[in-house]
């Protein structure tokens, strides 16, 4: 199978890979961390192109209404400016461009394109095209793939540098179905790039 061309209409957007979300984080991704080798191989490959790199975190207030102590479903994670805020260590994230999310105390919002003004930014770029991975596939990747098709972006999806929360057995499988029957295209990393 031949490699996708990649060309000026693409970008790397890359959801939510935060220390919380990673094993033994407050919220911790069942092999969370086993997204952070393919999540380089592909910042490795964007930047080979020039093509620049997106990043979203989940930027919370302290007394966000999603965490279980203020009557949501999530224990407290992703608080601006907290550690476990944190890109994770291992990512090459230099000159990547930041997008936080979920900033409000009385709205949750799991998709980054969710009052954060992205679509505008990318489309501003010339962006058509994006390759989105990250944490949790089940929450914030499936919001943001969503919405972004929404939105009119073909959306590429790379399912080896994404895992699931799985509050509820098959929700992954199930966030992954949804997303393909939403016009996503699924990809694979290979010595030769991104393939079909
Ligand atoms: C997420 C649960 C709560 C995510 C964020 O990034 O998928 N999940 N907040
Ligand atoms: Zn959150």
């Amino acid at each position: 199978m031949s490699a996708i061309v990649l060309g000026g209409g693409d970008a790397l957007l890359i959801v939510d890979p935060q220390v919380d979300f990673l094993p033994g984080g407050s919220l911790g991704v069942p092999q969370g961390d086993a997204v952070l080798a393919p999540i380089n191989r592909l910042i490795d490959l964007y930047r080979a192109h020039a093509l620049p790199v997106y990043v979203s975190r989940d930027w919370h207030p302290a007394l966000h209404c999603s965490f279980a102590d203020q009557g949501g479903p999530w224990p407290v994670h992703c608080v601006a400016g907290s550690d476990g805020a944190r890109f994770a260590k291992a990512l090459q994230l230099d000159d990547a461009v930041v997008v936080s999310k979920a900033t409000t105390v009385e709205v949750d919002a799991y998709s980054a394109f969710n009052g954060t003004g992205l679509a505008d930014t990318l489309r501003e770029r010339g962006i058509r095209r994006l390759v989105v991975c990250g944490l949790a596939t089940d929450y914030c990747v499936l919001n943001t793939v969503v919405d972004g098709l929404a939105a009119g972006f073909e959306v590429l999806l790379a399912p080896e540098a994404m895992r699931a929360v799985n509050v509820n057995t098959g929700d992954g499988e199930r966030a992954l179905a949804r997303m393909l029957d939403a016009g996503a295209m699924p990809v694979q990393l290979s010595n030769s790039g991104l393939v079909p």
